[in-house]
């Protein structure tokens, strides 16, 4: 039987008193979401402007996606890989035909999507590049973020994210991010690389956008030097960005939406979050036939990688995104949400600018790192009806459902403006 705090503040002095304290929420208590809305116990109505890190693109529960995993639910949950299911196949063809790949690799978080391509990597480097068995390194970029598995975590920069779990996973090389000279110099000193893995767009680093030829030319590098180009789309894909992949485009590049920039095909493409529209862990590992035959049966697995549910879900999940044409969305409400905050900008010295692609944006706060100037202002957010969380201490990340239309968009500009400025002059 399911047990509800009846108020916010027994819910949060439950969590305070039994969970771990691996979090520091906003004081918001959620208990219903639909669509681009969240509610809290006492029934206030907030703008979701975080859509659960980029998981729930396709809106709050999403009547199709729960349609999927409701009857899917009912008929069979889980039989694990040791049997075949009737949903995984389809799945797998409707994904690797979506994303022009030859094959899928199912899991389910991120984390364990981003282990899968390390590992994927790794052996293609050893049975396919030559390179000696142990020897196989890969380079990741500063400030970057993909996962918190202690092999994710020996590769971070973050220190709050790293300390006192070692000792770490070894093989790992970091550069600077968005620069190909630090890229290219690594590649030709060294021979041992295997793989490069890169975030199309730094998310938890305060939503660094690179240069625009950057995963091109990056790309380019890593097919000279004969290496592995792995692009972590977690939080970027599934159309968050304005287009279905911030790598590679794969729509009809006829459409406004697709800023027509040249594709960029990673050799392993990670998928998660909004590839269950929020509703189910379901992460994914996408290759061609001559990386992904380093997998052989037994090498790899999953209790619930690929289980039905996650099938059923994902497909509708995706179904969703075209047939809503969420990211022709992103991309066009993107502009309008940077355009509408761009006074703010230019007037209220408290903002410092802002970036972002798509419906993936921050503003930076002028105040440094460590104040808690950007907390209170999300404070006041929420005061307001709208729901956001600061990254890195001064930038507030923006990322509404993709679904969102443009009198929200409209409003909830209004109330970042509004909020801002009126916090402003309390705080001058
Ligand atoms: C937390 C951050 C975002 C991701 C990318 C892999 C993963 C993530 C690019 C791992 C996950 C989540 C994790 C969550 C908060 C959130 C996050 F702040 F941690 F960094 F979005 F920016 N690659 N990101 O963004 O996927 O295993 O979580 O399914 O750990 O606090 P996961």
């Amino acid at each position: 039987m399911v047990t509800r705090a009846n108020s916010s503040e027994k819910a949060i002095a439950l969590e305070g008193k039994y969970g771990a304290h691996n979090y520091h929420p906003l004081p918001v208590v959620l208990t219903k979401g639909e669509g681009v809305y969240v509610y809290d116990v006492e029934g206030r109505k907030y703008f979701d402007f975080l859509s659960a890190y980029s998981a729930v693109n396709q809106g709050h529960s999403h009547p199709r996606i729960l349609k999927a995993l409701i009857s899917q639910s009912e008929r069979l949950t889980l039989t694990s890989r040791a049997f075949y299911n009737d949903v995984l196949g389809p799945y797998e063809k409707m994904a690797t035909e979506t994303f022009n790949f030859d094959k899928l690799l199912p899991m389910n978080t991120g984390a364990e999507a981003v282990e899968t391509a390390l590992k994927i990597a790794r052996r293609w480097a050893y049975q396919k590049k030559g390179i000696a068995e142990g020897m196989a390194k890969i380079v990741v970029c500063e400030n970057n973020f993909h996962g918190r598995t202690t092999t994710i975590i020996s590769f971070s920069t973050d220190r709050t994210a790293k300390n006192e779990f070692g000792p770490f996973t070894e093989g790992f090389e970091v550069i600077a991010y968005d620069d190909l000279k630090a890229l290219e110099q690594l590649l030709i000193k060294d021979s041992n690389i295997a793989a490069f893995l890169v975030e199309p767009i730094q998310g938890e680093a305060g939503v660094y956008v690179p240069s625009d030829k950057y995963l091109k030319q990056a790309k380019a590098l890593c097919e000279k030097h004969n290496v592995l180009f792995i692009a972590d789309e977690v939080q970027t894909g599934i159309a968050r960005t304005g287009k279905l992949l911030a790598t590679c485009g794969n729509c009809d590049c006829s459409d406004r939406h697709c800023s027509g920039e040249p594709e960029v095909k990673p050799d392993i493409l990670v998928l998660g979050k909004a590839l269950s529209g929020g509703t189910y862990p379901v992460s994914a590992v996408l290759a061609n036939n001559n990386i992904m035959d380093v997998i052989t049966p037994g090498s790899h697995g999953s209790t619930f990688g690929g289980n039905p549910v996650a099938a059923a879900v994902a497909m509708e999940a995706l179904s969703v995104i075209k047939d809503e044409k969420l990211a022709k969305n992103a991309f066009e409400l993107g502009e309008l949400f940077r355009s509408e905050l761009h006074p703010l900008v230019a007037a209220n010295p408290l903002v410092k600018g802002i970036r972002g692609k798509g419906l993936l944006n921050a503003i930076l706060i002028n105040d440094t790192e460590e104040s808690d100037t950007a907390w209170n202002i999300c404070l006041a957010l929420k005061e307001n009806g709208l729901i956001a969380k600061p990254t890195h201490g001064n930038i507030i990340r923006f990322a509404p459902p993709l679904i969102i239309s443009k009198e929200e968009l409209i409003e909830s500009t209004s109330i970042i403006c509004s909020t801002i400025n009126a916090f402003a002059e309390v705080e001058v």
